[in-house]
Protein backbone atom coordinates (compact mmCIF):
# COMPACT_ATOMS: atom_id res chain seq x y z
CA UNK A 1 0.00 0.00 0.00
CA UNK A 2 0.92 3.37 -0.51
CA UNK A 3 2.92 4.78 2.39
CA UNK A 4 1.27 8.00 4.33
CA UNK A 5 2.98 10.73 5.71
CA UNK A 6 1.37 13.41 7.50
CA UNK A 7 2.29 16.66 8.82
CA UNK A 8 0.59 17.18 12.41
CA UNK A 9 1.22 21.05 12.94
CA UNK A 10 -0.44 21.13 16.57
CA UNK A 11 -1.24 24.74 17.75
CA UNK A 12 1.38 26.18 15.58
CA UNK A 13 1.30 28.78 12.49
CA UNK A 14 0.16 32.00 11.48
CA UNK A 15 -1.13 32.90 8.59
CA UNK A 16 2.08 34.38 6.81
CA UNK A 17 4.39 31.58 8.44
CA UNK A 18 2.03 29.13 6.97
CA UNK A 19 2.41 30.84 3.50
CA UNK A 20 6.12 30.27 3.59
CA UNK A 21 5.39 26.78 4.46
CA UNK A 22 3.27 26.21 1.95
CA UNK A 23 5.05 27.50 -1.10
CA UNK A 24 7.64 25.18 0.09
CA UNK A 25 5.90 22.06 0.02
CA UNK A 26 5.72 20.00 -2.80
CA UNK A 27 4.37 16.64 -4.01
CA UNK A 28 6.70 13.32 -3.93
CA UNK A 29 6.55 10.41 -5.84
CA UNK A 30 5.01 7.11 -4.36
CA UNK A 31 3.91 8.77 -1.26
CA UNK A 32 0.63 10.33 0.21
CA UNK A 33 1.68 13.60 1.99
CA UNK A 34 -0.90 15.48 4.12
CA UNK A 35 -1.34 18.27 6.32
CA UNK A 36 -3.25 18.67 9.53
CA UNK A 37 -3.60 22.03 10.29
CA UNK A 38 -5.74 24.06 13.17
CA UNK A 39 -9.37 24.84 12.13
CA UNK A 40 -8.82 28.71 11.12
CA UNK A 41 -6.07 27.67 8.45
CA UNK A 42 -7.96 25.11 6.87
CA UNK A 43 -9.81 28.14 4.72
CA UNK A 44 -5.92 29.24 3.95
CA UNK A 45 -5.09 25.52 2.97
CA UNK A 46 -8.02 25.79 0.32
CA UNK A 47 -4.90 27.06 -1.81
CA UNK A 48 -2.12 24.14 -1.26
CA UNK A 49 0.42 22.62 -3.45
CA UNK A 50 -0.75 20.16 -5.98
CA UNK A 51 -1.00 16.80 -4.22
CA UNK A 52 -0.92 17.63 -0.68
CA UNK A 53 -3.91 16.82 0.84
CA UNK A 54 -5.60 18.22 3.59
CA UNK A 55 -6.25 17.10 7.56
CA UNK A 56 -7.35 18.93 11.00
CA UNK A 57 -6.35 17.62 14.33
CA UNK A 58 -9.43 16.65 15.87
CA UNK A 59 -13.26 16.52 15.69
CA UNK A 60 -16.46 16.41 17.51
CA UNK A 61 -18.08 12.92 17.93
CA UNK A 62 -21.66 14.77 17.59
CA UNK A 63 -23.16 15.46 14.16
CA UNK A 64 -24.74 19.38 14.96
CA UNK A 65 -26.31 21.17 17.54
CA UNK A 66 -25.94 22.71 21.02
CA UNK A 67 -22.12 21.73 21.33
CA UNK A 68 -20.44 24.93 21.72
CA UNK A 69 -16.73 25.02 20.63
CA UNK A 70 -17.02 21.90 19.12
CA UNK A 71 -16.32 21.49 15.11
CA UNK A 72 -18.30 18.55 13.19
CA UNK A 73 -16.85 15.92 10.80
CA UNK A 74 -19.00 17.51 7.69
CA UNK A 75 -17.75 20.92 8.73
CA UNK A 76 -14.12 19.22 7.93
CA UNK A 77 -15.28 17.44 4.72
CA UNK A 78 -16.85 20.62 3.62
CA UNK A 79 -13.82 22.46 3.22
CA UNK A 80 -11.85 19.09 1.84
CA UNK A 81 -10.47 17.42 4.44
CA UNK A 82 -9.81 13.99 3.50
CA UNK A 83 -7.80 13.24 7.62
CA UNK A 84 -8.55 13.82 10.76
CA UNK A 85 -6.43 12.91 13.82
CA UNK A 86 -8.28 11.30 16.64
CA UNK A 87 -7.05 10.43 19.90
CA UNK A 88 -3.66 12.00 20.13
CA UNK A 89 -2.28 11.19 22.98
CA UNK A 90 -2.31 15.28 23.59
CA UNK A 91 -5.90 15.06 24.10
CA UNK A 92 -5.97 11.96 25.65
CA UNK A 93 -3.77 13.07 28.33
CA UNK A 94 -4.38 17.11 28.62
CA UNK A 95 -8.10 17.30 27.57
CA UNK A 96 -9.51 14.19 28.91
CA UNK A 97 -10.40 12.04 26.19
CA UNK A 98 -11.05 8.41 26.93
CA UNK A 99 -10.67 5.04 24.44
CA UNK A 100 -14.37 5.32 23.62
CA UNK A 101 -14.80 8.73 22.92
CA UNK A 102 -12.23 8.44 20.35
CA UNK A 103 -14.18 5.73 18.78
CA UNK A 104 -17.34 7.61 18.64
CA UNK A 105 -14.74 10.38 17.12
CA UNK A 106 -13.71 7.95 14.95
CA UNK A 107 -17.33 6.70 14.17
CA UNK A 108 -18.62 10.47 13.48
CA UNK A 109 -15.41 11.58 10.87
CA UNK A 110 -16.12 8.33 8.91
CA UNK A 111 -19.98 9.21 8.62
CA UNK A 112 -18.66 12.49 6.80
CA UNK A 113 -16.31 11.03 4.33
CA UNK A 114 -13.26 11.66 6.64
CA UNK A 115 -10.44 9.16 7.69
CA UNK A 116 -9.91 9.41 11.02
CA UNK A 117 -6.19 8.38 11.58
CA UNK A 118 -6.70 6.83 15.10
CA UNK A 119 -3.21 7.60 17.64
CA UNK A 120 -2.87 4.96 20.29
CA UNK A 121 0.20 4.86 22.59
CA UNK A 122 1.82 3.88 25.83
CA UNK A 123 3.49 5.79 28.52
CA UNK A 124 6.92 5.04 29.70
CA UNK A 125 5.25 4.01 32.97
CA UNK A 126 3.28 1.78 30.83
CA UNK A 127 6.23 0.12 29.05
CA UNK A 128 8.71 0.04 31.63
CA UNK A 129 5.85 -1.96 32.80
CA UNK A 130 5.88 -4.39 29.76
CA UNK A 131 2.25 -3.61 29.30
CA UNK A 132 2.66 -1.93 25.75
CA UNK A 133 0.80 -4.06 23.80
CA UNK A 134 -2.16 -4.37 26.77
CA UNK A 135 -2.42 -0.57 26.69
CA UNK A 136 -2.83 -0.30 22.80
CA UNK A 137 -5.07 -3.46 22.79
CA UNK A 138 -7.12 -1.81 24.78
CA UNK A 139 -7.11 1.53 22.95
CA UNK A 140 -8.13 -0.56 19.74
CA UNK A 141 -10.48 -2.45 21.25
CA UNK A 142 -12.56 0.66 22.20
CA UNK A 143 -12.31 1.90 19.05
CA UNK A 144 -13.34 -1.62 17.39
CA UNK A 145 -16.65 -2.13 19.77
CA UNK A 146 -17.70 1.46 18.26
CA UNK A 147 -16.90 1.07 14.77
CA UNK A 148 -17.13 -2.74 14.32
CA UNK A 149 -14.52 -5.11 11.93
CA UNK A 150 -15.85 -3.56 8.63
CA UNK A 151 -15.81 0.22 9.53
CA UNK A 152 -12.18 -0.67 11.36
CA UNK A 153 -10.41 -1.42 8.06
CA UNK A 154 -11.30 1.78 7.03
CA UNK A 155 -9.03 3.93 9.56
CA UNK A 156 -5.81 4.93 9.74
CA UNK A 157 -3.67 4.13 12.81
CA UNK A 158 -0.68 6.20 14.22
CA UNK A 159 1.62 4.37 17.02
CA UNK A 160 2.72 7.06 19.01
CA UNK A 161 4.31 6.34 22.40
CA UNK A 162 3.54 8.95 24.96
CA UNK A 163 7.29 9.37 25.63
CA UNK A 164 8.77 9.65 22.17
CA UNK A 165 6.42 12.76 21.30
CA UNK A 166 8.10 15.85 21.02
CA UNK A 167 11.06 14.56 23.47
CA UNK A 168 13.93 14.28 20.43
CA UNK A 169 13.85 10.27 21.83
CA UNK A 170 12.40 8.61 18.82
CA UNK A 171 11.37 4.62 19.83
CA UNK A 172 14.08 2.68 18.33
CA UNK A 173 13.04 0.29 15.24
CA UNK A 174 13.11 -2.74 17.16
CA UNK A 175 10.32 -0.94 19.58
CA UNK A 176 8.65 0.88 16.80
CA UNK A 177 8.79 -3.30 14.55
CA UNK A 178 7.82 -4.97 17.51
CA UNK A 179 4.25 -2.87 18.19
CA UNK A 180 3.37 -2.52 14.79
CA UNK A 181 3.39 -7.04 14.01
CA UNK A 182 1.20 -6.37 17.44
CA UNK A 183 -1.16 -4.14 16.10
CA UNK A 184 -1.52 -5.75 12.72
CA UNK A 185 -1.77 -9.40 14.67
CA UNK A 186 -4.10 -7.76 16.77
CA UNK A 187 -6.18 -6.63 14.06
CA UNK A 188 -6.57 -9.61 12.56
CA UNK A 189 -7.39 -11.63 15.16
CA UNK A 190 -10.36 -9.47 16.06
CA UNK A 191 -11.84 -9.49 12.43
CA UNK A 192 -10.42 -6.64 10.84
CA UNK A 193 -9.16 -7.10 7.54
CA UNK A 194 -5.62 -5.75 8.99
CA UNK A 195 -3.80 -5.65 5.39
CA UNK A 196 -5.80 -2.48 4.18
CA UNK A 197 -5.18 -0.76 7.49
CA UNK A 198 -2.53 1.60 7.30
CA UNK A 199 -0.27 1.86 10.58
CA UNK A 200 1.80 5.32 10.90
CA UNK A 201 4.93 5.38 13.47
CA UNK A 202 4.46 9.32 15.22
CA UNK A 203 7.18 10.46 18.09
CA UNK A 204 10.47 12.43 17.12
CA UNK A 205 10.62 11.40 13.42
CA UNK A 206 13.23 13.34 12.01
CA UNK A 207 15.02 13.41 8.61
CA UNK A 208 18.16 11.47 10.38
CA UNK A 209 16.04 8.89 11.66
CA UNK A 210 13.24 8.58 8.91
CA UNK A 211 14.49 6.14 6.63
CA UNK A 212 15.22 3.26 9.32
CA UNK A 213 11.56 3.92 10.58
CA UNK A 214 9.82 3.59 7.18
CA UNK A 215 11.48 0.34 6.27
CA UNK A 216 10.91 -1.53 9.72
CA UNK A 217 7.96 -4.19 9.33
CA UNK A 218 4.44 -3.17 9.43
CA UNK A 219 5.30 0.52 9.45
CA UNK A 220 2.88 2.16 6.70
CA UNK A 221 4.27 5.93 6.67
CA UNK A 222 4.43 8.66 9.68
CA UNK A 223 2.75 11.31 11.76
CA UNK A 224 5.33 13.82 11.80
CA UNK A 225 5.01 16.83 14.24
CA UNK A 226 7.67 19.44 15.06
CA UNK A 227 9.43 18.26 11.90
CA UNK A 228 6.66 19.06 9.75
CA UNK A 229 7.01 22.78 10.64
CA UNK A 230 10.02 23.27 9.01
CA UNK A 231 9.72 22.59 5.01
CA UNK A 232 13.59 21.13 3.91
CA UNK A 233 13.10 18.91 7.05
CA UNK A 234 9.03 17.91 6.30
CA UNK A 235 9.94 17.49 2.72
CA UNK A 236 13.33 14.84 3.10
CA UNK A 237 11.07 12.85 5.87
CA UNK A 238 8.40 12.82 3.06
CA UNK A 239 11.11 10.92 0.80
CA UNK A 240 12.73 9.29 2.80
CA UNK A 241 8.74 7.24 2.74
C1 LIG B 1 3.75 13.01 17.99
C2 LIG B 1 4.31 13.68 16.81
C3 LIG B 1 3.20 14.06 15.85
P1 LIG B 1 6.61 14.90 17.23
O1 LIG B 1 2.83 13.88 18.66
O2 LIG B 1 1.94 13.58 16.14
O3 LIG B 1 4.99 14.83 17.23
O4 LIG B 1 7.03 14.44 15.85
O5 LIG B 1 6.93 16.34 17.48
O6 LIG B 1 7.09 13.99 18.30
Amino acid sequence: MIRLVAGNWKMNGSLAANRVLLDRLEAAPGVEIAVCVPYPYLAQLQQRPAGLALGAQDVSEFAAGAYTGEVSASMLAEFGCRYVIVGHSERRALFGEGNLAVGRKAHAALAAGVVPIVCVGETLAERDAGQAMEVVGRQLAAVLEVLGAAAMSSVVLAYEPVWAIGSGRSADVGQIAEVHGGIRAWLAAHGVDAESVRTLYGGSVKPGNAHEIFMAANVDGGLIGGASLEAGDFMAICRAA
